[in-house]
């Protein structure tokens, strides 16, 4: 298994700044490469990353992604005078020149692409590039948005070129359209490009008609494109998780990238001045982690905007850290994605219908609103200054404004993110093999004459078997070093896996337990009935009514073999319940006899980890033992193997998860993917 996380980074990218006055470009800044840098370092993150040198991009190279015209102009800058720059700066949007940003661009270009090599090479498992000028506005012959080459757009061709990458994902956050890749990848099926972007309703720079979410790609390329614009400012955490739950998670794995790609902008992070959003920069912890088990693990960000020094050097570390395998912080107080998001999900959903079969159930399209739809761009109202062409009082008086309200935004530090010094601990019968870079679990000393009478009386029948009891006394104190911070994840082999998770829901301090339960078995009813348990139940054979809201029965007709089936349970239904619960500890409990792909199950003990701090507890059937390797593996940090493009999912079960949804979406919003007073009458399944 490939490890590790490559940073590349280079100071001489910093080595340009705007040299005349323009409101529009000044937030582009040198300082935004050094802060991201320096918070690296002094959180101790560079440090633990592959560092990867630099390199300039060869012609060649740019012209995958741009015209020869266009980089011979471009080549001309460095010899340009202030007034020369000027003037070649006006022909192109929202852009500056700058006698060394051609060296610079060359560089961001050259960085991206060692990372590429270095990801696909194995030498690292997956990593981030630091790099100014940003790319994903730039365009075939064009500068555009504080971009001139568009790096990942150029990195996505030379993958499919040079590593023979068949299908790439690009995951572009950035709170800007990304037109510039959109353009470069329209007719083309083996790039899949996904944007959010502020929009409202075309208002928001760049206001382009072919940022909404009707533009889904051309030809071939028809359903490759995936927009989802903001129609509201001060999106948050909720927002964005649901749209990565009921919108691209499932479009990427029904897709099945060799390669991600995440146009990394920051300024859809709180306090940013263009995005003005609100989510906050522990959330790129778990859109990153969300990313991490699509085509193998291999995903390579690269910086986009992000404009807010505090903001952006902060996400930045959330990114990376992930990257680098801690676990993602806990996701606080989610709610559902509000009104106006829920709007943007549905008809993202609807509109790809066509094209994705995990979408195949997703409600009719709204029907057309005159109000909000085919509406031109105001005269740049709202709360943004006029765009474009620098000067004027007007716009002067109003970035005072905005700066004062800027000074406002505060948030809360994230919280330091610390890894258990022990990653996983197994508990095995001897008879099995602890698998490689695996602690066998053995606690500081063993169960007490009153402990051991107790779990004998509780759980034994009063039997007498030492064996037994001991299992049952290791289980909880393994739990109990968990649930302490010292251990991050387990695993553990029992005779009964119903009896484990019984004593584990007990014996658990946390307030929420998160309880996967796989398989046909029924969940034993103290459970069901105790008050800090969630009991997500896949594969239940009824599909009989939840009596209880902590009780859901997932039932698959089609069986556990139906893989589609079974991750569009896992993405659309168990990660959002799971990231509303909040649970401090999750069990994965396995019945004997169930039997699922590896891939799959490794998807799902990976995904789950993103939850509880990484607090999985794993529980097999003693007997068999075939599992152990992949699990560990999984607990151990490794990325879940991927599943291959996914065929349609069973017809009949999409249609029940659906009703499910609709059941228990008022108990648990972030199940929502249209908004409350459209969802009456449009459900048609
Ligand atoms: N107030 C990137 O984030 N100006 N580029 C928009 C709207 C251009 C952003 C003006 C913003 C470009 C990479
Ligand atoms: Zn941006």
């Amino acid at each position: 298994m490939k490890m590790g996380t490559a940073l590349i980074y280079d100071e001489e990218m910093t080595k340009y700044k705007l040299l005349w006055v323009d409101p529009v470009c000044k937030i582009e800044v040198p300082e935004r490469l050094i802060v991201s840098y320096e918070a690296l370092v002094k959180s101790g993150l560079a440090d633990r990353c592959v560092s990867i040198p630099v390199r300039e991009a060869t012609d060649a190279e740019i012209l995958l992604a741009h015209s020869e015209e266009y980089l011979e102009a471009v080549k001309k800058t460095p010899f340009m005078h202030l007034e020369e720059l000027m003037t070649f700066t006006q022909k192109y949007g929202d852009v500056y020149f700058h006698p060394n940003i051609y060296h610079c661009a060359k560089l961001a270009v050259g960085a991206t692409l060692q990372l590429v090599d270095n990801v696909m090479t194995g030498k690292v498992r997956n990593g981030m590039a630091l790099v100014r000028p940003p790319g994903h506005h730039s365009q075939s012959s064009a500068a555009n948005g504080f971009c001139v080459f568009n790096n990942v757009a150029i990195a996505a061709q030379y993958a499919k070129k040079h590593h023979k990458a068949k299908r790439v994902l690009i995951v572009d956050w950035d709170v800007h359209h990304g037109q510039g890749v959109q353009y470069c990848f329209e007719d083309d099926p083996s790039v899949l490009y996904f944007s959010w972007h502020r929009y409202e309703h075309q208002s928001f720079w760049p206001n382009l008609k072919e940022s909404d979410f009707d533009s889904v790609g051309s030809g071939k390329g028809a359903g490759f494109n995936v927009n989802v614009p903001w129609n509201k400012v001060g999106m948050g955490n909720s927002d964005y998780l649901a749209v990565f739950f009921h919108v691209l998670l499932p479009v990427a794995y029904e897709f099945s990238p060799d390669l991600v790609f995440i146009c990394a902008g920051f300024d859809s992070a709180i306090g940013d001045p263009e995005g003005h959003m609100s989510a906050t920069p522990d959330i790129f912890a778990h859109l990153t982690h969300l990313l991490m088990n699509l085509a193998d693990g291999k995903v390579c960000a690269v910086l986009e905007g992000g404009y807010n020094l505090t903001s952006l050097a902060q996400s930045v570390c959330q990114t990376v850290q992930t990257l680098l395998g801690d676990p993602a912080p806990r996701p606080a107080q989610l709610g559902g994605a509000c009104e106006s998001a829920l709007e943007s999900i549905h008809s993202a959903r609807s509109i790809h219908k066509k094209y994705w079969s995990c979408l195949q159930h997703a409600a009719a399209p709204f029907p057309e609103e005159p109000s909000s739809k085919n509406r031109r761009p105001a005269q740049q109202g709202g709360s943004q200054g006029p765009e474009g062409d620098a000067g004027g009082d007007a716009q002067r008086e109003e970035e005072k404004v905005e700066e004062k309200e800027e000074e406002e935004i505060v948030w809360p530090e994230p919280l330091r993110r610390v890894a258990p010094s022990l990653r996983s601990a197994l508990l095995l019968p001897d008879a099995v093999e602890c698998p490689d870079g695996c602690a066998r679990f053995s606690p500081a000393h063993g169960p007490g004459p009153l402990e051991r009478a107790r779990l004998r009386k509780s759980y034994l029948k009063e039997s007498e078997d030492e064996a037994s009891v001991t299992l049952l006394y290791n289980l909880t104190a393994l739990l109990g070093q968990m649930e302490k911070n010292e251990i991050r994840n387990g695993l553990a082999l029992v005779p009964d896996v119903s009896m484990a998770a019984t004593l584990l829901t007990s014996a658990s301090l946390s307030k929420r337990v998160l309880l996967v339960w796989m398989g046909e078995g029924p969940v034993p009813s103290q459970i069901i009935e105790d008050e800090k348990t969630l009991v997500v139940h896949i594969n239940s054979m009824e599909p009989h009514e939840a009596q209880s809201k902590y009780y859901i029965p997932i039932p698959l007709k089609k069986g556990c073999g139906d893989t589609a089936g079974v991750m569009q349970a896992v993405l659309g239904l168990l990660l959002p319940l799971g990231y509303q619960y909040e649970p401090g500890l999750v069990l994965l409990a396995r019945l004997p006899g169930y039997q699922v792909e590896g891939g799959l199950w490794q998807q799902l003990t990976c995904l789950l980890q993103g939850l509880a701090l990484g607090h999985t507890l794993v529980l097999l059937q003693e007997n068999e033992t075939a599992p152990v390797g992949i699990t560990a593996s999984c607990l151990l940090g490794n990325a879940a193997l991927s599943l291959g493009p996914l065929v349609a999912p069973g017809p009949e079960d999409v249609g029940s998860f659906e009703r499910l949804r609709l059941r228990l979406q008022t108990d648990w919003p972030l199940l929502q993917t249209t908004a409350p007073e459209k969802r009456r009458n449009k459900m048609d399944c």
